[in-house]
């Protein structure tokens, strides 16, 4: 697919896309005539945007990998965007609230990449890349009023990636099958969301091949040390300020986070 918006008009989204996130301002849907491919060059020159300011990328997500994540928001394909290292919070540790405009959390499963992927790789040079596993939560903040978007939209901001937490890592080898994990999200002591990692993609590995074709075709670098947080298993749920949240998935225990400080306190 080839991108067709001018390349000013990019630009200037991405700008858009930008200030909004760093002024916690939210903006309208823009209503441009965008493709998918517009779309994932906005979302390049945003995360760029990012870099230049002495950020780095640490990982790749994907996102809408699962059915009840696709029907909360109304659409239906999978879609790939970047976590930098800015948006990593401890396990256990505090995230500032500062800056976000609505922000949803979501139990995710992740995986580790040990090493490079050359450009030719296939799913088998993946797997055997991947050393680690973990629980994780991500929190998304769509910078678009009332989280109103369409894909196109949504790929340009970065799939709303905002922060992200991962949990201790398993070695891959000795981790067994990731097929049906019960997963569980509790804010503040309630439970508030159920779910199984089969929900991401009938089984979260799948998400590794989902990734490796999506890098390809939309211009993502797999490399040593990256995240993958392979989409969550249930639906998100709303992040108060002040909450303490933690999701676990059996068998590879728990990871936690605070949000709060910022303009609140
Ligand atoms: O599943 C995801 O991480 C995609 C998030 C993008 C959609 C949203 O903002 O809910
Ligand atoms: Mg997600």
């Amino acid at each position: 697919m080839t991108g067709t918006a001018p390349r000013e008009g990019l630009t200037a989204l991405a700008e858009t896309l930008d200030a909004a996130q760093l002024h916690g301002a939210p903006v309208s849907q823009s209503g441009a005539a965008m493709t998918l491919a517009d779309a994932y060059a906005v979302q390049h020159l945003l995360v760029g945007r990012r870099t230049s300011r002495g950020d780095r990328i640490s990982g790749v997500k994907l996102g809408f990998t699962s059915r009840a994540k696709a029907i909360q928001m109304g659409v239906d394909d999978v879609i790939i965007g970047s976590v930098t290292e800015r948006m990593r919070v401890e396990d256990g540790g505090l995230l500032d609230a500062a800056g976000f405009i609505h922000p949803r959390i979501e139990p995710e499963l992740a995986y580790l990449i040990g090493s490079d992927l050359p450009a030719d790789a296939d799913d088998a040079a993946l797997r055997q890349a991947v050393v680690g596993v973990a629980p994780a939560l991500e929190i998304i903040d769509s910078r678009y009023l009332d989280f109103r978007f369409d894909l196109e939209d949504v790929v340009a901001d970065n799939t709303s990636a905002a922060a992200y937490v991962i949990g201790p890592w398993t070695d891959a080898a000795t981790a067994g099958d990731l097929g049906n994990r019960g997963v569980r999200l509790e804010v503040d002591g309630r439970l508030c969301a159920t779910g199984s990692t089969a929900a991401i993609l009938g089984h979260p590995d799948r998400a590794l091949a989902t990734a490796l074709r999506m890098s390809r075709a939309h211009g993502f670098e797999l490399r040593a040390g990256m995240v993958l947080l392979a989409g969550a298993a249930t639906a998100a749920v709303p992040l108060p300020h002040g909450a303490h949240v933690a999701a676990s998935v059996t068998g590879l225990g728990s990871v936690w986070m605070r949000f709060g400080g910022g303009a609140h306190d």
